[in-house]
Protein backbone atom coordinates (compact mmCIF):
# COMPACT_ATOMS: atom_id res chain seq x y z
CA UNK A 1 0.00 0.00 0.00
CA UNK A 2 1.39 3.47 -1.17
CA UNK A 3 2.04 6.59 1.63
CA UNK A 4 -1.36 8.38 -0.34
CA UNK A 5 -3.60 4.67 0.46
CA UNK A 6 -3.10 4.69 3.60
CA UNK A 7 -3.38 7.80 4.72
CA UNK A 8 -7.02 7.86 2.75
CA UNK A 9 -7.63 4.72 4.31
CA UNK A 10 -6.85 6.16 7.82
CA UNK A 11 -8.88 9.53 7.15
CA UNK A 12 -12.04 7.24 6.32
CA UNK A 13 -11.78 4.80 9.06
CA UNK A 14 -11.12 8.16 11.54
CA UNK A 15 -14.91 9.41 9.80
CA UNK A 16 -16.11 6.27 10.73
CA UNK A 17 -15.00 5.61 14.37
CA UNK A 18 -16.61 9.64 14.57
CA UNK A 19 -19.74 8.90 13.57
CA UNK A 20 -20.22 5.98 15.29
CA UNK A 21 -19.13 7.80 18.63
CA UNK A 22 -22.12 10.24 17.77
CA UNK A 23 -24.34 10.00 21.20
CA UNK A 24 -27.61 10.03 21.21
CA UNK A 25 -30.28 13.15 20.93
CA UNK A 26 -29.49 15.09 23.91
CA UNK A 27 -31.81 14.33 27.27
CA UNK A 28 -31.02 17.58 29.10
CA UNK A 29 -29.12 21.14 28.73
CA UNK A 30 -26.35 19.02 31.01
CA UNK A 31 -26.22 15.87 28.60
CA UNK A 32 -25.95 17.82 25.78
CA UNK A 33 -22.96 20.31 26.86
CA UNK A 34 -20.72 17.22 27.77
CA UNK A 35 -21.22 15.51 25.13
CA UNK A 36 -20.69 18.19 22.44
CA UNK A 37 -17.14 18.70 24.35
CA UNK A 38 -16.69 15.34 24.28
CA UNK A 39 -17.52 15.34 20.30
CA UNK A 40 -15.33 18.32 19.93
CA UNK A 41 -12.18 16.95 21.71
CA UNK A 42 -12.50 13.74 19.55
CA UNK A 43 -12.05 15.43 16.69
CA UNK A 44 -9.26 17.36 18.16
CA UNK A 45 -7.56 13.95 19.29
CA UNK A 46 -7.89 11.63 16.05
CA UNK A 47 -6.12 13.69 13.85
CA UNK A 48 -3.24 13.73 16.52
CA UNK A 49 -3.71 9.64 17.07
CA UNK A 50 -3.29 9.09 13.80
CA UNK A 51 -0.53 11.60 12.81
CA UNK A 52 1.68 9.73 15.51
CA UNK A 53 0.58 6.33 14.29
CA UNK A 54 1.52 7.06 10.79
CA UNK A 55 5.10 8.63 11.23
CA UNK A 56 5.76 5.88 13.65
CA UNK A 57 4.40 3.30 11.36
CA UNK A 58 6.34 5.36 8.20
CA UNK A 59 9.75 4.92 10.43
CA UNK A 60 9.57 1.45 11.60
CA UNK A 61 9.08 0.09 7.62
CA UNK A 62 11.39 3.15 6.24
CA UNK A 63 14.36 2.72 8.58
CA UNK A 64 13.95 -1.25 9.77
CA UNK A 65 17.14 -2.03 8.13
CA UNK A 66 19.21 1.09 9.59
CA UNK A 67 22.49 -0.32 11.43
CA UNK A 68 24.01 2.74 11.69
CA UNK A 69 21.12 5.66 12.83
CA UNK A 70 21.77 8.89 13.09
CA UNK A 71 20.01 11.46 15.62
CA UNK A 72 17.91 14.20 13.71
CA UNK A 73 19.92 17.66 13.97
CA UNK A 74 19.01 20.86 15.29
CA UNK A 75 15.64 22.22 13.53
CA UNK A 76 14.33 25.48 14.05
CA UNK A 77 11.54 25.53 12.08
CA UNK A 78 10.32 21.98 12.96
CA UNK A 79 10.52 22.71 16.95
CA UNK A 80 8.89 26.35 16.21
CA UNK A 81 5.99 24.36 14.23
CA UNK A 82 5.56 21.75 16.86
CA UNK A 83 5.60 24.47 19.66
CA UNK A 84 2.86 26.88 18.17
CA UNK A 85 0.34 23.65 16.62
CA UNK A 86 0.58 22.40 21.00
CA UNK A 87 -0.28 25.98 21.67
CA UNK A 88 -2.98 26.15 19.73
CA UNK A 89 -4.63 22.47 20.45
CA UNK A 90 -4.16 23.55 24.14
CA UNK A 91 -5.83 27.23 23.59
CA UNK A 92 -8.86 25.43 21.77
CA UNK A 93 -9.08 22.03 24.38
CA UNK A 94 -8.87 25.14 27.38
CA UNK A 95 -11.43 27.39 25.67
CA UNK A 96 -13.77 24.82 24.99
CA UNK A 97 -13.42 23.40 28.49
CA UNK A 98 -14.04 26.60 29.92
CA UNK A 99 -17.08 26.75 27.93
CA UNK A 100 -18.52 23.95 29.15
CA UNK A 101 -17.22 24.40 32.68
CA UNK A 102 -18.64 27.57 33.44
CA UNK A 103 -21.74 26.95 32.55
CA UNK A 104 -24.27 26.27 35.29
CA UNK A 105 -26.19 23.22 33.84
CA UNK A 106 -22.85 21.35 34.04
CA UNK A 107 -21.20 23.09 37.27
CA UNK A 108 -24.03 25.47 39.33
CA UNK A 109 -22.55 24.46 42.63
CA UNK A 110 -23.65 27.22 44.82
CA UNK A 111 -23.77 26.53 48.27
CA UNK A 112 -27.33 26.38 50.71
CA UNK A 113 -28.56 30.32 51.08
CA UNK A 114 -28.07 31.42 47.14
CA UNK A 115 -30.04 29.30 45.57
CA UNK A 116 -33.32 31.31 45.10
CA UNK A 117 -34.73 29.37 42.27
CA UNK A 118 -38.16 31.45 40.54
CA UNK A 119 -41.62 30.14 41.60
CA UNK A 120 -41.43 28.47 37.99
CA UNK A 121 -38.35 26.82 38.50
CA UNK A 122 -38.36 22.81 40.33
CA UNK A 123 -36.69 22.78 43.84
CA UNK A 124 -35.95 18.89 44.82
CA UNK A 125 -33.61 18.19 47.99
CA UNK A 126 -32.11 14.87 47.69
CA UNK A 127 -30.69 13.15 50.97
CA UNK A 128 -28.21 10.29 50.76
CA UNK A 129 -28.02 7.85 53.47
CA UNK A 130 -26.35 4.82 54.40
CA UNK A 131 -28.06 3.10 51.90
CA UNK A 132 -30.80 4.81 50.39
CA UNK A 133 -32.42 8.51 49.34
CA UNK A 134 -34.68 10.91 50.64
CA UNK A 135 -36.03 12.94 48.10
CA UNK A 136 -38.18 16.28 49.19
CA UNK A 137 -39.76 18.40 46.85
CA UNK A 138 -39.36 21.57 50.01
CA UNK A 139 -42.11 23.75 47.85
CA UNK A 140 -44.79 20.92 48.34
CA UNK A 141 -43.62 19.41 51.42
CA UNK A 142 -43.90 15.66 49.96
CA UNK A 143 -41.07 13.70 51.00
CA UNK A 144 -40.24 9.78 49.87
CA UNK A 145 -37.69 7.73 51.41
CA UNK A 146 -35.91 4.61 49.40
CA UNK A 147 -38.04 1.27 49.23
CA UNK A 148 -37.19 -1.39 47.10
CA UNK A 149 -35.94 -0.39 43.71
CA UNK A 150 -35.67 3.47 45.87
CA UNK A 151 -37.64 6.18 45.43
CA UNK A 152 -38.92 7.90 42.19
CA UNK A 153 -38.55 11.58 41.42
CA UNK A 154 -40.55 13.44 38.75
CA UNK A 155 -39.47 16.34 36.85
CA UNK A 156 -41.61 18.62 34.07
CA UNK A 157 -39.70 19.34 30.85
CA UNK A 158 -38.74 22.26 29.73
CA UNK A 159 -38.37 23.92 33.29
CA UNK A 160 -35.22 25.08 34.85
CA UNK A 161 -34.19 21.98 37.62
CA UNK A 162 -32.51 22.85 40.85
CA UNK A 163 -31.60 19.33 43.33
CA UNK A 164 -29.75 20.16 46.53
CA UNK A 165 -27.45 17.26 46.96
CA UNK A 166 -26.58 16.23 50.45
CA UNK A 167 -25.58 13.40 53.40
CA UNK A 168 -27.23 12.11 56.55
CA UNK A 169 -23.89 10.06 57.14
CA UNK A 170 -20.65 9.51 54.77
CA UNK A 171 -19.84 10.79 51.31
CA UNK A 172 -21.82 9.52 48.46
CA UNK A 173 -22.81 10.89 45.13
CA UNK A 174 -26.11 11.49 43.18
CA UNK A 175 -25.36 10.22 39.61
CA UNK A 176 -28.12 10.36 36.62
CA UNK A 177 -25.67 9.27 33.76
CA UNK A 178 -28.24 10.02 30.52
CA UNK A 179 -28.56 14.04 32.09
CA UNK A 180 -25.61 14.22 32.37
CA UNK A 181 -26.14 14.67 36.37
CA UNK A 182 -23.46 14.05 39.21
CA UNK A 183 -22.77 15.66 42.16
CA UNK A 184 -21.08 14.34 45.55
CA UNK A 185 -23.22 13.94 48.37
CA UNK A 186 -21.11 15.23 51.56
CA UNK A 187 -22.45 15.38 55.16
CA UNK A 188 -23.39 18.77 56.75
CA UNK A 189 -23.44 20.37 53.23
CA UNK A 190 -25.95 21.01 50.38
CA UNK A 191 -24.60 21.33 46.76
CA UNK A 192 -26.87 22.06 43.90
CA UNK A 193 -27.03 20.48 40.60
CA UNK A 194 -28.91 22.24 37.81
CA UNK A 195 -29.95 21.34 34.33
CA UNK A 196 -32.94 21.97 31.94
CA UNK A 197 -35.18 21.29 28.51
CA UNK A 198 -35.24 17.96 29.82
CA UNK A 199 -36.45 14.77 27.40
CA UNK A 200 -39.44 13.16 28.51
CA UNK A 201 -38.46 9.04 29.57
CA UNK A 202 -37.45 7.15 32.37
CA UNK A 203 -33.87 7.51 33.81
CA UNK A 204 -31.82 5.73 35.94
CA UNK A 205 -30.13 7.32 39.26
CA UNK A 206 -27.61 5.89 41.08
CA UNK A 207 -24.88 6.05 44.50
CA UNK A 208 -21.58 7.21 42.30
CA UNK A 209 -19.63 6.59 45.83
CA UNK A 210 -18.91 3.47 47.33
CA UNK A 211 -20.48 3.71 50.24
CA UNK A 212 -20.37 0.39 52.07
CA UNK A 213 -22.10 -2.96 52.19
CA UNK A 214 -25.08 -1.70 50.59
CA UNK A 215 -23.65 0.99 48.31
CA UNK A 216 -25.26 -1.07 45.30
CA UNK A 217 -29.04 -0.77 46.22
CA UNK A 218 -28.80 3.39 46.04
CA UNK A 219 -31.21 3.17 43.15
CA UNK A 220 -33.51 6.05 42.40
CA UNK A 221 -35.78 6.45 39.41
CA UNK A 222 -36.31 10.14 37.35
CA UNK A 223 -39.39 10.44 35.44
CA UNK A 224 -39.31 12.75 32.97
CA UNK A 225 -42.83 14.00 32.07
CA UNK A 226 -45.04 16.86 30.46
CA UNK A 227 -46.34 20.01 32.42
CA UNK A 228 -49.35 18.79 32.86
CA UNK A 229 -48.55 15.13 34.52
CA UNK A 230 -46.07 16.50 36.60
CA UNK A 231 -49.19 18.78 37.77
CA UNK A 232 -51.05 15.94 38.71
CA UNK A 233 -48.55 13.97 40.22
CA UNK A 234 -48.00 16.70 42.86
CA UNK A 235 -51.59 17.00 43.76
CA UNK A 236 -51.57 13.59 44.32
CA UNK A 237 -48.45 13.67 46.59
CA UNK A 238 -49.40 16.18 47.92
CA UNK A 239 -52.99 15.17 48.83
CA UNK A 240 -51.45 11.62 50.22
CA UNK A 241 -49.04 13.67 52.05
CA UNK A 242 -51.56 15.76 53.93
CA UNK A 243 -54.71 13.41 53.91
CA UNK A 244 -53.56 9.82 54.07
CA UNK A 245 -50.77 10.46 56.22
CA UNK A 246 -52.02 12.88 58.62
CA UNK A 247 -55.05 10.51 58.96
CA UNK A 248 -52.91 7.55 59.60
CA UNK A 249 -51.01 9.50 62.39
CA UNK A 250 -54.74 10.28 64.02
CA UNK A 251 -55.25 6.96 64.08
CA UNK A 252 -52.60 5.59 65.45
CA UNK A 253 -52.74 8.40 68.02
CA UNK A 254 -56.52 7.83 69.22
CA UNK A 255 -55.55 3.55 68.83
CU1 LIG B 1 -24.01 5.78 48.67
Amino acid sequence: MNAKRFTLASLLSAAVLVLLADPVAAQSTSADLINELNDKLLYIALPITLLVEIILIYAVLRFKDNDEPKPTKENRRLEITWTVATAFILLFVGVASYGVMADPNVTFGAADEEVAPDDSDVLIQAEAYQWGWNMTYPEHDISMESSGEGPTIYLPEGQDVYIGVGSRDVIHAFHVPDLGLKMDAIPEETQYLKTSDLEEGTYQGYCAEYCGLAHSNMYFTVEVVDQAEYDQWIAEQTESESGGEAGNETANASA
